[in-house]
């Protein structure tokens, strides 16, 4: 195990996982599990930098966690936790804040556009986030991180600080790299196909979430934004929709772009999505149905998540330590 390179990866328990969280992230962290020591987090502090409803938010972190568990991530080969059970993620946070600019932060992308939501009282964990974020990666030596393109600068940002804080004082943290997915796809909403599907979108209509109801995932798909010529063509620029959902159903059945081109050629619109609703339901069956069983044994999921826990901080701990005395913080001992 120790010869593995190791792997931090988190979602945030902001809303159920969506097709995308599954075919951009889960679905590729399952066959990591075997090649990497892996660290797979439920970023629950992460979801608060938007407000939340506090009942609600503690109920989607513990099914985030049996999420995980359903999609295959597997907690006696892989670390995983709830970031806020490991009080040395936000101790970090700080310890790199005081090292981090204000420019660096409000140059990036995601918080320009989730601030521009947020209107007048933009909070302050918006812009720092990316640090909890850097915090996250560096506490366990992460060689890598599978990032979505939307991730890229944050990760960019959590290199700049591991290498400011290695010349700054001495070699500390390991420079992590991104790791780039094979199959990684970009999930579009089906409302909007510019932009990317999201599980915190307002618009349910937008994302088909992995714990969707047959039928709904049905309508859902009926209801998808697409364009009037009627032809099943992938083409990014003039037919985002269609290309969303041919992206969808390639990555649920495994074909290929042009076989699927050929096999609805002579297919409207009605029968494609008719065809990429059955793929992405046979696709969720399986872990909708492992989930409802883990659910059913919240022992099992607290003893895995304690055990989480202990392990990420036996790691992160030291990593901390060291930070705090090399900062010049004061020692316990004289
Ligand atoms: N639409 C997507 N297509 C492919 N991959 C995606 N990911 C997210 N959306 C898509 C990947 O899922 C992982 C976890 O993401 P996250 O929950 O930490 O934050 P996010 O990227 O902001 O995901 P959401 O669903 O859009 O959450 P909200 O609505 O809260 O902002 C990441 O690996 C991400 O690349």
């Amino acid at each position: 195990m120790e010869d593995k390179k190791t792997i931090f990866s988190g979602i945030q328990p902001s809303g159920c996982v969506t097709i995308g969280n599954y075919l951009g992230a889960l679905r590729s962290w399952k066959e990591l599990q075997n090649d990497y020591n892996c660290y797979f987090c439920v970023v629950d502090l992460h979801a608060i930098t938007v407000k939340q409803t506090p009942q609600e938010l503690r109920k989607r972190c513990v099914e985030l966690y049996a999420q995980y568990i359903a999609c295959g991530l597997d907690p006696e080969k892989n670390v995983m936790f709830f970031q806020s059970h490991v009080p040395a993620h936000s101790e970090l946070s700080w310890l790199l804040t005081c090292n981090t600019y204000m420019g660096e932060m409000s140059r990036m992308t995601q918080f320009k556009e989730k601030s521009k939501k947020a209107g007048a009282n933009v909070g302050l964990g918006l812009l720092s986030y990316p640090v909890l974020m850097a915090a996250d990666i560096l506490l366990y030596n992460t060689d890598l991180v599978p990032v979505g393109a939307d991730q890229k600068q944050h990760l960019e940002l959590a290199r700049d600080l591991a290498i400011r804080f290695n010349n700054a004082y001495s070699p500390t943290f390991t420079v992590p790299e991104p790791y780039i997915q094979k199959n990684g796809a970009r999930i579009m909403s089906l409302q909007d196909p510019l932009s990317k599907m999201s599980k915190s979108s307002e618009n349910v209509n937008a994302f088909v979430s992995i714990l969707n109801e047959p039928d709904v995932v049905m309508k859902k798909f009926a209801r998808a934004v697409t364009d009037s010529d009627n032809q099943i063509r992938h083409d990014i620029v003039n037919k985002p929709g269609i290309t969303n959902l041919i992206e969808i159903y390639s990555a649920c059945t495994g074909k290929n772009i042009e076989q699927i081109e050929k096999d609805f050629e002579f297919k409207g619109y009605g029968d494609f999505k008719k065809a990429v609703g059955e793929a992405v339901v046979e696709t969720i069956k399986p872990i909708q149905d492992n989930f409802k069983h883990i659910m059913q044994d919240k022992a099992y999921m607290e003893k895995c998540f304690t055990i989480g826990a202990e392990k990420a901080s036996y790691t992160a701990n030291k990593t901390l330590a060291k930070v705090q005395r090399k900062m010049g913080l004061a020692s316990k001992k004289l």
